[in-house]
């Protein structure tokens, strides 16, 4: 059963990684450089079935990207809550109030100036995936210095993808990076799933995901998903049938306050085959809708709860 390898994997960070202080102070175990292959044929997907992962959770933040918001206010409002604690975080700091997760989030909802001002997450995934920012030459100032000025419109990295793909498949720069170098200071978080390159042979569609930094219990569930989600929308989009997601991992790690969700889901074994379907083609990869997608047999066994390391 393929998701052997993520238990694999995860058994082995347990076992054998290196134990290190980590910038939030929880502190991991980690190993450097992994490797995961997963078939996407058949609308076969990398859901686990060793716990529940709220898939749609998951493809309600990849519709998020691809929308290019980087607000949390939309996702608050359908009640994702996933990237709530990293504003949440800066505003506690900022204001000094003691104001609960819950509270925070429907306040967010509730009103767009106070989301505006605390609900941004920066220049994060959606902003660089959609309109990665470009500047143009704008004359001199006085001092005999270049000016630039910023287009209204960026590089939609997606649009651009799905062009290539149907127009140049055999293309080795099918490539949507997050990892924007001069705004990476302005992003709440870097991003951690930065690299997406794709890969047509014969009609098969395929991905390599290059993520920098794993927490393999929270992120990665999601982040599997998010990508096979990716090629089985693309794939539609380009007349192409879904083929291999090769993930590769940087600094893969597990949070040592995971502890009992890892010797509990190392005590359960994979079962099932969930096949990703799809209810309509859309006009264009930017159309698709959280009621597009169902999952037929994903029985998995129970939710195991972590705690998030902001
Ligand atoms: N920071 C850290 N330390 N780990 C992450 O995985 C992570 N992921 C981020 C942002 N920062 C992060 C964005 N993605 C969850 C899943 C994905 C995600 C953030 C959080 C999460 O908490 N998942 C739980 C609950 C999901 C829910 O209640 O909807 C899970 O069990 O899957
Ligand atoms: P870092 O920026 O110090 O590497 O911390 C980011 C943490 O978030 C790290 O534990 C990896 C995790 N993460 C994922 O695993 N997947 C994701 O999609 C995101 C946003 C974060």
């Amino acid at each position: 059963h393929p998701e052997w390898q993520y238990l694999d994997l995860m058994r082995q960070i347990w076992t054998q990684g290196d134990e290190r202080m980590d910038r939030t102070g929880v502190g991991t175990r980690a190993v450097f450089g992994a490797q995961l292959r997963f078939d996407l044929s058949q609308g076969r997907v990398p859901l686990l079935s060793t716990k529940r992962v709220y898939w749609k959770t998951a493809t309600r933040e990849f519709l998020w990207f691809l929308t290019g918001d980087t607000n949390i206010r939309s996702l608050c409002a359908q009640g994702v809550e996933i990237w709530t604690d990293w504003p949440l975080d800066r505003y506690r700091r900022e204001t000094g109030e003691a104001i609960s997760r819950a509270d925070f989030s429907a306040r967010i909802v509730a009103d767009a100036a106070f989301a505006a001002q605390w609900g941004d997450l920066g220049p994060v995934y959606g902003k660089q995936w959609v309109d990665w920012p470009v500047y143009e030459p704008a004359g001199q100032d006085g001092a005999g210095g270049n000016l630039y000025r910023r287009r209204a419109q960026g590089v939609n990295q997606v649009a651009e993808l799905v062009d290539g793909l149907r127009r140049n498949p055999g293309s080795r720069r099918h490539i949507v990076e997050g990892w924007n170098v001069a705004e990476l200071d302005a992003m709440a978080l870097p991003p951690c799933h930065k690299t997406y390159q794709f890969h047509v042979a014969g009609n098969r569609l395929s991905c390599v995901l290059y993520q920098r930094s794993c927490d393999v219990v929270l992120g990665l569930p999601f982040n599997l998903w998010g990508a096979a989600l990716f090629v089985h929308m693309l794939a539609q989009q380009c007349d192409l049938e879904p083929g291999e997601l090769v993930w590769m991992g940087g600094d893969t790690h597990l949070y040592l306050n995971h502890a009992d969700l890892i010797e509990a889901q190392l005590q359960r074994e994979p079962s099932g085959d969930p096949r990703l379907v799809i209810a309509r083609r859309p006009e264009s990869i930017f159309d698709y809708a959280i009621e597009d997608f169902a999952v037929e047999g994903y029985h998995p066994q129970g939710h195991l709860a972590a705690p998030v390391a902001v």
